[in-house]
């Protein structure tokens, strides 16, 4: 009983309590406001009911729909749902790089064609150890891929050969362990292609198969190197090419092509941060910093499609979610196959290192503010909680 009560105590002092007293002294502090404390700032029952309605449909199918929209101005944690957020703003300038942008944000690498017509991809990625804000105040003593966390979003074509060259500039020995195929000395683990600080190595695979995949060090403590932020999103576009039966879906998964041009990609990595070194997240996000889409929602348009590459990579906690309000999206487990592994869903479970591709659409509704975030609640109370603007 005295056992279980300690465990319990200590369970509470090491995550929210902790962090909750943490950032209350600091510089920014979590805003767990309620109903009540929103309806003071001038928002009556009346207009709290109609805002909630307001994220309609323009086929009318939703009583009070969207006209309301046009009035509504609320931005999340600024207002109408400023009941889950952070108080104070991160320092993305200092951080080196800003969730937002790194939604787009492809590397493309250098592309060059061998005398034999092999396409070769060439990354170079630096391993560097550097403290990163990753909600207002807090911070975080990172070791990453090119100064950010995630690393950078590695983009590349099925069949391609691909080289990165990989420096350790950081304190301890690092790897690039990718999820794809390839051979045993280009596994990037211990023994095989693992870097000490100062040296350098070089990976060589071809880019198989295509789909939503990921990097990361493979260095021991594992988990420990891995948390510290050595992640990153792999992704292999399908070569239209090689699959003359779904030619159109491939040719809007590549890059740059004008049937990709028609779609909203972007990159989202869920992770989590501990930030006591108890092995357990006290802050957990999209691309590192705690309600980055709540302070700035992902702006999306109704006449294109969306599609998502789904990356989670957080340590401690066997499963992280995915959850879209107001819609059903299909996905495509691993990104893999260029059919749906599920279609019309809502809410989807990723374990650690899994991924997928999830597409959706807001053409037939009105715009207005769409949230969306983990269906673990307590990681969206840590952090895990967005919005799409839909205009
Ligand atoms: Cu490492």
């Amino acid at each position: 009983m005295m056992a279980g009560s300690t465990n319990l105590l200590k369970r509470l002092l090491s995550r929210r309590g902790l962090l909750k007293a943490g950032l209350a002294t600091g510089t920014g502090a979590l805003v767990s406001g309620t109903a009540a404390a929103r309806l003071g700032s001038g928002v009556t029952p009346a207009d709290a009911l109609l805002d909630s309605r307001a994220i309609g449909r323009t086929d009318g199918r939703i009583p009070g729909s969207f006209q309301n929209a046009s009035s509504y101005t609320g931005v999340p944690g600024h207002g109408a749902f400023g009941e889950n957020s952070v108080v104070g703003e991160v320092d993305h300038a200092r951080n080196g790089f800003d969730p937002y942008d790194m939604l787009t944000d492809w590397e493309t690498g250098i592309v060059t064609t061998a005398p034999d017509g092999q396409v070769v991809r060439t990354f170079n990625v630096t391993a560097v150890d550097k403290d990163i804000e990753i909600a207002p105040g807090v911070f975080f003593p990172a070791w990453t891929y090119n100064g950010r966390v995630p690393g950078p979003a590695l983009r590349a074509t099925e069949g391609e050969l691909i080289r990165i060259h990989f420096m350790n500039e950081g304190s301890h020995p690092h790897t690039m362990h990718f999820h794809g195929i390839h051979a045993a000395n280009m596994d990037g683990v211990p023994g095989a292609g693992e870097v000490i600080p100062g040296d350098e190595f070089t990976y060589e695979f071809f880019a198989e198969p295509f789909g939503c995949h990921l990097y990361h060090c493979h260095s021991f403590p594992f988990k420990r190197h891995l948390h510290r932020g050595l992640y990153g999103a792999f992704i292999v576009d399908p070569d239209p090419a090689r699959h003359p039966e779904f030619e159109d879906v491939a040719q809007s998964r590549l890059l740059g092509s004008p049937e990709n041009r028609q779609w909203q990609e972007f990159v989202m990595v869920m992770n989590g941060f501990d930030t006591n070194f108890d092995d357990d997240n006290e802050i957990y996000a999209v691309n590192s910093i705690a309600f980055a889409f709540e302070k700035k929602p992902v702006r999306i348009t109704r006449d294109k499609p969306v599609r998502i590459y789904l990356v989670n990579i957080t340590e401690f906690d066997p499963i992280n979610s995915f959850h879209l309000h107001a819609n059903f999206f299909n996905y495509y487990d691993h990104g893999t196959t260029l059919e749906p592994t599920h279609k019309t869903i809502d809410t989807v479970m990723q374990c650690q290192a899994q991924r997928g591709i999830i597409e959706f659409t807001f053409e037939d509704h009105g715009p207005g503010m769409y949230m969306f975030h983990a269906h673990q609640a307590e990681f969206a109370e840590l952090g895990w909680m967005a919005h799409f603007e839909v205009v």
